[in-house]
């Protein structure tokens, strides 16, 4: 799998003539500079407690991802923790559902959450939970021979799952992935994915009303359905019902980060508006992708994202059905940066843009995770390559994402093993939770030379 990785990203480096790839970033910078500690009063330093494994296969014994679109794959209820992911024990890659019922600090036996017999393929999962502790996960699912999206809930805090419904609501072989979930406090459950029914990229969402017994017929999202290329959405969704949604979007010939709501439950949408504020003319060629959206207590949307504006990278579209790993290599090409935007007027503006990673170099940083909590503690989580190899990282803001802490190291591994594609939640007191895919045990990849085909874990830590 790595050679083929390698492989593509030599020719994405040909094709755009980019030769900054993934060798090069080792720049051998410190980790961050000394005595630029800004840490806003109302924050305590942010530290983490010893990274955990949680995935309970042979360490290194399989290939695992943690991938969500919009990193939503870890939800926090009470002292209780519910994360998911895909790997492959099992022969094929297969959905798991992991607990823990005392804040992180054990978790309980790993639980495949779809339903299907047979060698078929599931991906990418994204979870939630509501108020009553219904957990919610919709995921892509190859069981009837192309990509579909599908869903299972539990009503009894995942010691079992629902026979596994299908959201996607089109005949045919249309490719449906990336999907993204989000829940309110009285158990509405939306999910939007990257959808090729029309011959090319839409975004289509489904809405439940009933605690996932339902959903509602499947909606276009984007309004121009002219466009080629539009992907990896993130949602949220308010205790009034009122939907919000990011995604990538190529209208512009160009990558750039979109943004709509609903009122009426995901019948309608509102104009859809352009959330980075990089000038067409100068540098607004630049892509910007993996938007990740997320609710503050009083109306704030903030969307943190992959922005190239510091970049030569180029991104040309691609077919979601057979790009992704494409897109996820060369998204951790070039200067890449976290940026991120805040709303509080409800979407109709957003703030300057801000960046997040406060390296001095020129690292790639990707594949953010936005989440906040009821008290307006926002974080924001990603991989980042100023180490030379990938880390995760993470900023917080005590203020619903006007100020941010300066940001810091995850995972606590001494070697040089990549921590890739990070979700983070936070409970109400603003501790964070985090997981993330890791090759730290990979014998190969600790020493930063490669090897996939060992095999990596998911691992989690939390917040002190
Ligand atoms: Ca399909
Ligand atoms: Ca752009
Ligand atoms: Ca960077
Ligand atoms: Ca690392």
């Amino acid at each position: 799998m790595k050679l083929k990785v390698i492989l593509w990203v030599i020719l994405i480096g040909i094709a755009s003539g980019y030769a900054g790839l993934r060798i090069a970033q080792s720049d051998g910078l410190p980790a961050r500079q000394a005595g630029v500690e800004t840490v806003p009063a109302s924050l305590p330093p942010l530290t983490f407690e010893s990274n955990r494994r949680i995935s309970d296969y042979e360490a290194a014994h399989y290939w695992t991802h943690t991938f969500s679109s919009g990193g939503h794959s870890m939800a926090v209820w009470g002292d209780t923790l519910y994360a998911v992911w895909y790997d492959v024990r099992n022969g094929n890659a297969d959905v798991f559902f992991a607990r823990s019922v005392d804040g992180g600090r054990t978790f309980g036996p790993n639980k495949r959450v779809n339903d299907d017999t047979t060698t078929s393929v599931q991906y990418k999962p994204g979870i939630g939970v509501d108020a009553q502790g219904t957990i919610y996960v919709a995921w892509r699912d190859g069981r009837k021979g192309n990509a579909d999206i599908f869903f299972a809930r539990s009503t009894d805090g995942g010691k079992t799952f629902s026979k596994n419904l299908q959201l996607n609501d089109d005949r045919g072989a249309a490719y449906q992935g990336n999907p993204t979930l989000a829940v309110n406090s009285k158990g509405w459950a939306v999910v939007a994915w990257t959808d090729a029914r029309n011959g090319k990229d839409d975004i289509y969402m489904t809405v439940s009303k009933d605690q996932g017994r339902t959903f509602s017929t499947n909606r276009r999202v984007n309004d121009d359905p002219e466009a080629t290329d539009h992907s990896h959405p993130s949602v949220a969704v308010d205790a009034q019902g009122v939907i919000y949604a990011a995604w990538e979007d190529f209208r512009n010939d160009n990558f750039d980060i979109y943004f709509t709501k609903s009122f009426d439950g995901g019948a309608t949408f509102s104009a859809n508006r352009r959330v980075n504020d990089d000038p067409p003319s100068a540098g607004g060629s630049a892509p910007q992708i993996s938007p990740s959206l997320a609710l503050g207590p009083s109306g704030e949307i903030v969307v943190a994202w992959s922005d190239f504006r510091n970049s030569a990278v180029t991104m040309p579209p691609h077919p979601s059905a057979t790009g992704e790993e494409q897109h996820w290599e060369a998204a951790r090409t070039g200067n890449a940066d976290i940026y991120f935007a805040r709303s509080t007027d409800g979407g109709a503006t957003f703030s300057a843009n801000l960046r997040l990673n406060d390296d001095p170099g020129t690292a790639a940083q990707a594949f953010p995770s936005a989440t906040a909590n009821a008290q307006g503690v926002v974080a924001v989580a990603w991989e980042d390559f100023r180490n030379g190899d990938a880390d995760i990282y993470l900023a917080k803001s005590p203020d619903g994402g006007k100020t941010f802490g300066p940001n810091r190291r995850v995972n606590d591994d001494a070697g040089k093993a990549d921590q890739y594609h990070p979700s983070v939640t936070l409970d109400p007191n603003g501790r964070a939770y985090l997981i993330w895919t890791d090759e730290r045990n990979n014998r190969f990849a600790s020493r930063g030379l490669g090897g996939d085909d060992e095999g990596d874990d998911v691992y989690f830590a939390r917040s002190n």
